[in-house]
């Protein structure tokens, strides 16, 4: 069986093989701009918190180069297979049907890729899911199909609004199609953020890919997650759970701001949002498509 099997893979081609998604994938993320997709844009989009990076340095680090040692090894090992052992080079097919040392090793080297993969894995989700010290809570609840936000009265807050995608001939200059909305959540800068989620009617799911947040948003259940942007900006996402007809219609767009700023939004929004539990949803949706 292991007769031809030398130089099938060098040391020096399994390097390439390893180091090239890494750095080409790395070159990639950093030409992206923060908070939303860019034409052409190939990887993993920027990101502007440590939870953000470290998901994203586990995929392109440790989960790439082992998917693409896999990948190659298995065309690598189909190719040699069908050229050495065809019917012309191997007239005389071997009669070996069990090897006990080869069972031992396809067994083994996969339950090590897994454990190899899980250990960071679940510290990344831990640190996810363990929420430091915060000062803001904002609660948010999936409909179908908008966003509800609610920030909490003892936090400067006590009001809370609907967040709806902006119809097309509604949007501004520079806002993005499909994820642009009617009422941005506005966060301050450099400030932990827990975010409490939870859904009124199906399950969906709260992604913003630039924080490294991803969280299911279930009916009857409070599920907790956090953030701590690092960047001003604004910072959009999408529904991650098949929730009905427009579930591709439902995005998120949180405006990371300075502490001032922040203050005088939250003075505005107790204005404007003061009048109704759900001020914004009956308005938005008669214009909605
Ligand atoms: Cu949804």
């Amino acid at each position: 069986m292991s007769t031809g099997n030398r130089n099938y893979l060098s040391g020096r081609a399994l390097a390439a093989a390893v180091a090239l998604p890494v750095v080409l994938f790395a070159g990639f993320a950093y030409a992206q701009v923060e908070g939303q997709p860019t034409p052409g844009g190939i990887g993993l989009p920027a990101t502007v918190t440590e939870v953000g990076r470290e998901t994203q340095a586990f995929y392109n680090a440790l989960l790439l180069p082992i998917i693409t040692f896999i990948a190659l090894s298995v065309l690598g090992l189909l190719l040699y297979v069908s050229w050495r052992y065809n019917e012309q080079s191997n007239p005389v097919p071997s009669k070996l049907t069990h090897h006990t040392g080869l069972e031992i090793v396809w067994t083994l080297a996969p339950i090590l890729i897994l454990v190899a993969i899980a250990i960071p894995s679940f510290r990344i989700l831990a640190h996810q899911v363990e929420i430091p010290e915060s000062k803001l809570t904002i609660k948010v609840t999936g409909n179908q199909w908008y966003w509800s936000y609610k920030y909490p009265e003892d936090q400067g807050g006590g009001f809370g609004f609907d967040q709806l995608m902006k119809p097309e001939n509604e949007l501004k200059d520079g806002e993005p199609r499909l994820l642009a909305v009617d009422n941005e959540a506005y966060v301050p800068v450099n400030e932990v953020v827990k975010l409490q989620i939870t859904a009124n009617d199906v399950i969906h799911s709260f992604v913003i890919p630039a924080f490294g947040v991803r969280m299911d948003a279930v009916p009857g259940r409070l599920n907790e997650t956090w953030f701590k942007a690092e960047k001003e900006g604004v910072y959009y996402g999408q529904c991650s759970k098949i929730c009905g007809k427009d579930h591709a219609f439902m995005p998120m767009a949180i405006r990371v701001v300075s502490r001032d700023k922040y203050d005088a939004w939250l003075a505005d929004s107790k204005k404007k949002f003061a009048a109704a539990e759900s001020p914004t949803r009956l308005a938005s949706s008669e214009q909605a498509r």
